[in-house]
């Protein structure tokens, strides 16, 4: 059996441990021990900085599920130090608001010079995960540079609006002032990379984890060939809210659906997505039991929906969430 996760950073890696940690125990019905998982991550996050590249959503996956996450920022390297990040901040070079630690660098100077060699993104990261070994086949969504950009307002500017890149948004301006505005860079003219549009075709299960709607699934859904397969494949489609109690549970995700003028709820991320049988995406869609009020109006746009505990707290709770998400869909 194949499983396909379209997935972000870190709520979807943090999904992706509670996913194999069921899968290998036999929590999930129906799913044998040695289903195999394939992520398609997202890319959009992606930037170049001091000639490098960075790909946070296929790192954070990558390290979380080969153990080199640093667990309390939920991003980088475990033990990691930060003497290259001082020393260019010693010669005044910018940007210093995101910061490169020492271990990090490694991967990307990595990624650069097989990148530089003309190697795709998805060779690089094949490469990459021979060392780290996460247990999934790791696809970016596309080869192909993609960037989020977010509208800030600036009254300095004749537009009153200045874009900046979304890591400047969400790492400089820590998304405390409203995006006005979200645009993908590049992403109209993407190329899913090799292997995403057949691991979603002839997936047996396709999940949306509980990943940002707008900048990390939304992104991954706007990659051209991506939704006619997810409308084609056989396999059930389902997704589990990010939303709970009407807020994120971290990150941005409110800001993001403010600026597409989508529901910051649990009902308003599941009717985003929409289901299958009326041209959206899923067969099905999980709250958590705060969000028990919405059900009702989800199920009456005829996507089946359910509400259970959805806080990833360990391994074990997003391993329930995940066996309900199986439940849900192919019962
Ligand atoms: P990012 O790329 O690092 O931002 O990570 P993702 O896009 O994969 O996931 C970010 C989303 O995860 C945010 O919108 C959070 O609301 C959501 N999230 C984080 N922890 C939890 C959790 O325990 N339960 C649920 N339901 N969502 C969560
Ligand atoms: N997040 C921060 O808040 N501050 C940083 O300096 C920072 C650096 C960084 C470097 C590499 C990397 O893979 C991720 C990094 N992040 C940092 C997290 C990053 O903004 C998030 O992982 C996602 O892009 C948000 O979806
Ligand atoms: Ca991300």
């Amino acid at each position: 059996q194949n499983l396909t996760v379209l997935s972000g950073g870190m709520g979807g890696a943090r999904f992706l441990q509670g996913l194999l940690h069921g899968i290998e125990r036999g929590l999930l019905p129906g799913v044998a021990p040695d289903a195999t998982v394939t992520v398609v991550a997202n890319t959009a996050d992606d930037l170049w900085i001091h000639g490098l590249k960075v790909c946070p959503d296929l790192d954070t996956v990558m390290y979380t599920l080969g153990d080199g996450i640093d667990l309390e920022r939920g991003w980088g390297r475990r033990d990691e130090t930060w003497s290259v990040k001082e020393e260019l901040a010693a010669y005044g070079v910018e940007p210093t608001w995101f910061g490169l630690g020492d271990r990090d660098i490694a991967t990307h100077l990595v990624r650069t010079q097989m990148l530089d060699a003309g190697y795709r993104l998805s060779e690089v990261t094949e490469a990459l995960c021979a060392r780290w070994r996460p247990g999934v086949r790791l696809l970016p969504m596309t080869d192909d540079r993609v960037e989020t950009h977010v509208a800030v307002a600036d009254p300095a500017t004749p537009s009153g609006r200045r874009v900046v890149h979304f890591q400047e948004y969400w790492v400089r301006l820590r998304a405390a002032v409203p995006a006005e505005a979200v645009v993908f860079v590049g992403l109209d003219d993407a190329a899913p990379a090799p292997g995403v549009i057949d691991a979603i075709t002839d997936a047996d299960l396709v999940v949306l984890p509980p990943s940002n709607p707008v900048v990390s699934v939304g992104t991954i859904l706007g990659v051209p060939r991506v939704r006619e397969a997810l409308a084609a494949t056989r396999a059930p489609v389902v997704g589990l809210s990010p939303i709970v109690g009407g807020t994120h549970v971290r990150g941005m995700a409110e800001q993001m659906l403010n600026a597409i003028d989508v529901e910051v709820s649990a009902a308003g991320v599941g009717l985003h997505y929409g289901s299958r049988s009326s041209g959206g995406v899923l067969d099905g869609w999980l709250v958590d039991e705060v969000d028990v009020d919405q059900v009702d109006r989800v199920v009456a746009a005829g996507l089946p929906c359910r509400a259970v505990p959805l806080m990833m707290t360990d391994v074990d709770a997003t391993a329930a969430m995940a066996a309900a998400a199986v439940e849900l869909v192919t019962r």
